[in-house]
């Protein structure tokens, strides 16, 4: 603005100053007609002297504006970022608050965990407490390995079948994973895997059939793929004082015939421990059974996939293939379950 004055001022005084010497050079010169002349000289002698000043002042007059712009724009955004400022202040703050509440809810987590952690511990705890498990297959239960706790006994796994309901799988055969021919310790303490081939032990079966009345159910099956059982509502076995003798076998029922009552009285026997009727060992070259000299029935066999075994070494159910016991079944299953059931 100081600058457009002075320009001004400046302006008037010059003209002023050419007013003065153009008067006087037309006062000094001759008249008509050179004196017209002398005035067009004039005026363009005016023009040279003016313009510069006039293009200088138009020059600093859109400097000047420019530069208003420029400070309007600086100062717009100056206020942008004063406005950017409060709202990063206030977004911090609000982050501040966040963190806070982040801090609150683990530590909330932290205590839950701990929590969680007490009560797994006492839910364990629960579990092992010898009066949560049950002392035989659950009833309705899926088929599945369960552990079980017979009274008066320490808790063990063993697999449970759903159909029929509330059977506790004591022996298992169908593959020749596992070998059956074994000593007297193995079957009195059981072997194998309750997921595959196996045998629960005698000492097991003793106190189980011993504690409560027990029935036995008996699944069969031949290599060409045939099926058949047998049923016994009493079974029984005597301790090991006893040899394990097969105290009872109660009533028969099913498809396969009886191939067990025969045993009944008689001392279980192995390769190590002959118990047997014969002037031999039943139990060479076989497993451990109430064999009497020698046997109706014996699932304890060593296993062929063939079906069929010319020196009668095999798995055998002798009412149920015409006492041929060169046949050797393929696959048997002994279950036991709660009379009370
Ligand atoms: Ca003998």
């Amino acid at each position: 603005m100081k600058s457009e004055c002075f320009v001004i001022l400046l302006l008037i005084f010059l003209l002023e100053e050419h007013h003065f010497v153009c008067a006087n050079s037309i006062k000094d010169a001759p008249q008509e007609p050179t004196n017209q002349n002398a005035e067009i000289e004039c005026i363009n002698y005016c023009f040279l002297i003016f313009k510069p000043v006039l293009d200088n002042f138009v020059h600093l007059k859109t400097a000047a504006d420019a530069n208003n712009e420029t400070r309007e724009t600086i100062k717009d955004l100056q206020s942008q970022l004063k406005n950017r400022e409060s709202e990063i202040k206030i977004k911090e703050e609000a982050m501040k608050v966040k963190d806070e509440q982040i801090a609150d809810l683990r530590n909330h987590i932290k205590s839950l965990e701990t929590t969680l952690s007490e009560r797994s511990n006492q839910l364990l705890e629960c579990r092992e407490t010898e009066a949560n498990f049950p002392d035989s297959c659950p009833s309705g239960s899926p088929n599945g390995i369960y552990q079980i706790k017979p009274r008066g006994m320490e808790p063990f796994k063993v697999p449970c079948v759903s159909s029929p309901s509330g059977w506790s799988v004591i022996l298992r055969r169908f593959d020749g994973s596992e070998n059956f021919v074994r000593n007297w310790t193995d079957y009195k303490n059981g072997f194998g895997n309750v997921r595959g081939e196996f045998f629960i032990g005698l000492e097991k079966l003793h106190r189980m059939t011993n504690e409560r009345p027990h029935e036995l159910y008996i699944k069969l099956g031949k290599v060409d793929g045939s099926k058949s059982y047998a049923q016994y509502d009493d079974f029984r076995i005597g301790n090991e004082e006893e040899s394990y003798e097969l105290k009872s076998v109660g009533k028969y029922s099913g498809e396969a015939g009886d191939s067990l009552e025969g045993h009944v009285n008689k001392k279980f026997s192995t390769f190590d421990r002959d118990n047997d009727l014969s002037t031999e060992n039943c139990a060479l070259n076989r497993g451990g059974w109430w064999y009497l000299s020698c046997y109706f029935s014996k699932l304890t066999g060593k296993y062929y996939d063939s079906g069929h075994n010319s020196s009668r070494h095999g798995i055998s159910w002798g009412s149920w293939h015409d006492s041929n016991y060169t046949i050797s079944l393929t696959f048997a299953e002994m279950m036991i379950r709660p009379k009370s059931l």
